[in-house]
């Protein structure tokens, strides 16, 4: 047999499948094409595939037998077994060496052990997010790949030609070890939940305070499009607001049942932080806000036994849009400085060297929450890689002082109407949180000293005879009981 001419293999030929191979073969990159349903390989090569550098496999063994050393395996089928079972699959055609990318939506903890499984057999495993839809993966999709170091001089040069560029430079660098990659792309998920939830609030309280029309909503998003919140969830949502059912001529949006879908990628985000006890509450609240949408039978008989306030008056409609312009900005920074303190911990629990901005400016383009704003957040952290947090970044700093006021207002305004606005009035909370040196959990400590005897540490400057110095001390509060503290359980 003639040496093998293949670049990169890649398996499932579903719509990204199909995709990222016509990107890749377009850059030059010979790809050889494998799906579990082998007719639609036939299907791809006689289709959009045709004339291209791609070759159709009919196995297995015919892909790994068409690439050349060490082979580069993508697969893309369905997160969960399907993965493992293509690995299984995959491992007596393959060489040390070789490398096999999962660029589907693994969960992180199966990312990390299918690189410790992959490991011990010399095969180098990379998990790599992969964002940006169908058109991402066609024209630029934003990659992030982690995983063993070693695959990454292998890969780099494929990866970088066919991701987004910003500015020229590509969308795509090495995220870190094990299942960082994955890991990466789970939090860039929560993140666009959130984005998604802010954008939600600002047109609810445009139309229920507000009391603007579409096409004055679709008009406001333009604007808000080419300042700072310039992102592709923006524009999309000036689309979506302008676009007219063509039956009646009436806006199609307000036709959409209000009930919220979800695939768990958020709820993943979420429930890691809570694991790592991050304060990661606007995406917490995103999630929350998509359950509550859910229950839709259950609002309705709510809506007609609970009673609220009638909306306030608007009587300067351009404050109250540059206020709420205020409030998504400011509430989109604490989001962002909350997802990179969750990136933080995470690197420090799972021992990860993460590379925060090459992160930053893989979300920069080709992904979902791709906007303006990423760019800025990637000089933040070239001019600081430890950056402790966002916020302390002038340019941040700056941003969120200045946007207070609007933010307070708007949030003020939908309260007094009202009106839910979970993500902002979190953002605030946190930011309000974050800002306090002195919070009231010093009651709380009491208060679990009082009924479980789970003790507490004194105030410094505070100590005394009775409360001593770096000890934890158990008060007996009501003179009753005794005075063994709880030292073997933490309620
Ligand atoms: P198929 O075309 O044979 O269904 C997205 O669904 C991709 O994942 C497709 O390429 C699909 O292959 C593949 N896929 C889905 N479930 C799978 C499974 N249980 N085993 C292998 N491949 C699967």
């Amino acid at each position: 047999m003639s040496a093998p001419t293949g670049d990169i293999g890649l398996i499932g030929l579903a719509v990204m499948g199909q995709n990222l191979i016509l990107n890749a073969a377009d850059h030059g990159f010979t790809v050889v094409a494998y799906n579990r349903t082998v007719a639609k390989v036939d299907e791809f090569l006689e289709g959009e595939a045709k004339g291209k550098s791609i070759i159709g496999a009919k196995s297995i063994e015919e892909l790994c037998k068409n690439l050349k050393r060490p082979r580069r395996i993508i697969l893309l089928v369905k997160a969960g077994k399907p993965v493992d079972a293509f690995i299984e699959q995959l491992l007596p055609h393959l060489e040390k060496g070789d490398i096999i990318i999962d660029g589907g939506n693994s969960h992180f903890p199966d990312s990390n052990r299918r690189f410790e499984e992959l490991n011990k057999q010399g095969i180098l495993f990379v998990g790599s997010g992969v964002s940006g839809g169908e058109e991402g993966a066609r024209n630029g999709p934003s990659l992030m790949p982690g995983g063993h170091p070693d695959a990454w001089p292998h890969i780099k040069e494929i990866f970088q030609s066919i991701a987004a560029k910003s500015d020229g430079e590509p969308c795509c660098d090495w995220v870190g070890d094990a299942g960082a990659g994955h890991y990466v792309k789970m939090v860039h998920n929560g993140i666009e939940y959130g984005d998604m939830q802010l954008i939600c609030e600002a047109y609810d309280l445009m139309k229920r305070v507000g009391k603007f029309t579409n096409k004055e909503m679709g008009d406001v998003f333009a604007k808000w499009n080419k300042g700072v919140l310039d992102s592709f969830l923006i524009e999309i949502t000036r689309d979506i607001l302008y676009f007219n059912d063509p039956t009646d001529n009436t806006p199609l949006l307000e036709k959409i049942l209000d009930t919220a879908g979800q695939k768990g990628t958020g709820k993943w985000t979420a429930i890691n932080a809570l694991d790592l006890g991050m304060p990661v509450t606007l995406i917490g609240e995103a999630v929350f806000s998509r359950c509550l949408s859910a229950i839709k039978d259950e609002r309705t008989t709510a809506s007609k036994k609970l009673t609220g306030p009638e909306p306030v008056a608007i009587t300067d409609k351009q404050q109250f849009v540059d206020d709420l312009e205020q409030a998504l900005y400011a509430s989109k920074i604490i989001s962002y400085a909350q997802g990179f303190m969750l990136i933080r911990e995470a690197a420090k629990e799972y021992g990860w060297k993460l590379n925060n901005p090459a992160i930053a400016l893989m979300w920069r383009g080709g992904c979902i929450i791709r906007s303006v704003f990423l760019g800025e957040i990637t000089s933040a952290f070239r001019e600081n890689p430890d950056l402790e947090n966002l916020l302390f970044h002038p340019f941040f700093n700056k941003a969120i002082t200045e946007a207070q006021s609007g933010w307070r207002s708007t949030i003020g305004k939908a309260v007094a109407s009202g009106i839910p606005v979970p993500a902002f009035t979190t953002a605030l909370s946190f930011y309000d949180g974050y800002r306090s040196e002195v919070l009231p959990a010093n009651l709380l400590q009491a208060q679990r000293d009082y009924f479980g005897a789970h003790t507490f540490q004194v105030l410094p400057g505070k100590e005394n005879d009775f409360l001593k110095k770096g000890e934890w001390i158990h008060v007996n509060w009501t003179g009753r009981g005794g005075n063994v503290s709880a030292s073997t359980y933490d309620a």
